[in-house]
This record gives C-alpha cells, structure tokens and sequence, in this order.
C-alpha cells in the first residue's frame, strides 16, 4: 500500500522513544509501508522534541512519509491508525500510589476521550506508559466507541526477558523458545509460565524439572528485571522497552507465527478465570489485525495461585481509579 500508515506516539521525547521512533521510521514496524508519525509531547517539551526531528530528517529513512509533533492530542492523534501510548507520569519523591494513579488517570482519560473522537476508525492503541495495565483500562474506559478489543498493554518485554532467561539457563539460542506467557500485571507480581513454554517443541519445565530454581531465582529475576536495569544502568529499560513495544504491534498488525503465540494485556472475556473487564496479560495469537486469547492450556495449581495474586492486584488498582472517579 502507497498511503502511509499513521503511527502517533505519546511521550516522544522520552528515552524510550529515542529508540523507539527510529525503528518504527527504518522499517521494524511495517516493513516498506509508508508512515507517517504524529507526536504528542507536552508543551515544555516540544522543544526537545524538534531536535529529535532534526535526527529524524538526518537519518534520510524512505519510508518515512512526514512528521507532525504537538501537544494537542485532538490533534496528534487526527486518523492516528496505531497508537503508542508512551509518555507517563514517573512516580516522583513524596508521591504516593493514589497521587500516582491520578496524576496518569488524567493524561489516560484526557488521550482517551480524544481518541475517541478524532482516531482512524481502525484504530489500535497500545500502552506502555506505567502502571501500563491500568492506564490502559483508563484509555479503554474513556473511549467508548472504540472497540474494547483495540486496546492493549505491554507485557512483550516481560515475555521477551522470561525467553531470554529460560534460554540461557538451558544453553540455547532463545530461538529455541516458544510458546512463553506472561499472565496478570507488568509488575512484580506477573507469572512467567513455563509448564506452557517449550524450548526445541517440548515442554520447557520438564527440561529444567527444578521448582525451587524457577520460583525462587527465575520468576524474581524475570519480574525484577526493570530494577536490574536501572540498577546497572542509572536509567530505566529503553531500547529493550522500544524494542518490545515493536514487536508487540507489529505481531498485532501482521500476526504471529504458525505454532507460536505472545504475551499480550488485553480486556479478559473472563478466559482463565480472570474476571471479565480487568487488563490482565493472556497468551494470544494475531491474525488480520486482531487478537484471539488461546484457549484450553492446562493451569496446574502453582500457575492458578499466581495468576490469582497478580489479578487481585488488578483489581486494587482497578478499584482504586475507580473511587478516583478515572473509569
Ligand atoms: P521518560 O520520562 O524518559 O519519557 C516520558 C516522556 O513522556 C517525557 O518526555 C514526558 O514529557 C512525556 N509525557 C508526560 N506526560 C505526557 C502527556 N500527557 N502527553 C505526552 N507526553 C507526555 O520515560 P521513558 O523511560 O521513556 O518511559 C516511558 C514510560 O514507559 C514510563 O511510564 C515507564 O515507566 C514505562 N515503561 C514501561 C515498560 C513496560 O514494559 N510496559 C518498560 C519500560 C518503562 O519502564
């Protein structure tokens, strides 16, 4: 197709976005598709935000077709086909959860009533921004006559963390791993499964037949890995998150591989238990631009008590935007 593809993107001139619009504009997203990218920053940013753009023209890339910056998202997001929701506010000294949760609840209701109003009416809206699960139950909530199915939250860098881990514990390429799920929140309390991983096609658990290794050093370290980062690195993940948030939208865009599946937070349909409405991390499949939850994978008692601990945290932030009036 000749007609570019519009991909706005929040929070544009960001560490992640530093990576991350530099791969959407070389082709990581949609190949040779044209696109057109709409950035949304706020005012004192914008700024910073043209010398990004500056590195955007310098880098000469021809299926770049244009790009629109501003801090109006009625604007930005004008017939925006794939939406990256990036920009967040970061929890600050003295700040404390509820603070945090409607400091975000205004930006995610704000962009989601603009969405509404103004996207492409094939609109798919990805979440990155923190707490991403719950900022994006604020956009769905917003955004009424958007299908619920069009929005997500990115767990895909906590899928792609939980392949590298296992692939290194068991000494091969993290080609060698499929079929990984992250299930619940993007947060500490998210289930990495391995008893539904394979590695080589066959079940990953059974090749590594250690509990104590995989509830104590695997599922702390994939959960943990954020902090590991910002430890090492005095930065939080950024080309990692960039690099997850394209993979997460192409594989929606264009599908997933035959015999394969991702970890995306979708609306639940009630699938697994988890209960009807809340943002939660499932195995998917994509096919012609849209999401089916897998169904029928064995949950052993260990996976459905985990899975339990990390939806109930859900719901206590679900509750909480609630009673701040944000959904
Ligand atoms: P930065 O603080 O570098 O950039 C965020 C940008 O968002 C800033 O430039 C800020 O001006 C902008 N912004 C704030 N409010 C905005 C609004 N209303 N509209 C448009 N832009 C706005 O953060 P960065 O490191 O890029 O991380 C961005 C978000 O990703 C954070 O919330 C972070 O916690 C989250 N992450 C999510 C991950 C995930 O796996 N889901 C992993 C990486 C990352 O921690």
């Amino acid at each position: 197709s000749t007609t570019p593809v519009k991909v706005a993107v929040t929070g544009a001139a960001g560490q992640i976005c530093y990576s991350l619009l530099f791969r959407i504009a070389s082709g990581a997203l949609l190949g040779d598709t044209p696109v057109e990218l709409r950035l949304l920053e706020i005012t004192p940013a914008l700024p910073r935000l043209e010398g990004v753009v500056m590195e955007l023209e310098d880098c000469a890339f021809a299926n770049l077709a244009g790009v629109q910056i501003g801090d109006d998202p009625e604007k930005v997001f004008d017939g925006a086909n794939l939406v990256m929701l990036v920009g967040a506010m970061p929890r600050k000294e003295g700040m404390d959860r509820s603070d945090l949760l409607s400091a975000n609840g205004k930006i995610f209701t704000g962009q989601g009533k603009a969405l509404n109003k103004v996207a492409a009416s094939d609109v798919k809206v990805l979440v990155t921004g923190n707490p991403a699960n719950t900022n994006a139950l604020i956009a769905m909530d917003n955004a009424k006559d958007i299908p619920r199915e069009r929005f997500s939250a990115l767990t895909r860098l906590d899928h792609n963390r939980a392949k590298s881990q296992l692939a290194s514990k068991l000494g091969v390429g993290v080609g060698s791993v499929t079929n990984m799920t992250i299930w619940g929140n993007h947060s500490n309390t998210q289930y990495p499964d391995l008893y539904n991983a394979k590695v080589d096609g066959k079940n990953a658990f059974a090749q590594i037949n250690d509990q104590d290794w995989y509830e104590n050093e695997y599922i702390p370290t994939v959960a943990k890995r954020g902090g590991a980062v910002i430890a090492a690195r005095g930065a939080s993940s950024a080309a990692s998150a960039a690099n997850a948030t394209v993979e997460a939208m192409h594989d929606w865009a264009l599908g997933t591989p035959a015999g394969d599946w991702v970890s995306m937070s979708v609306v639940s349909d009630g699938s697994y238990g988890v209960p009807e409405g809340l943002i939660s991390s499932f195995p998917v499949t994509c096919a012609n631009g849209s999401y089916s939850i897998v169904q029928g994978l064995e949950i052993n008692d260990f996976g459905k008590q985990k899975i339990a601990a990390s939806v109930a945290e859900l719901q206590t932030e679900q509750n909480a935007v609630r009673e701040l009036g944000l959904i």
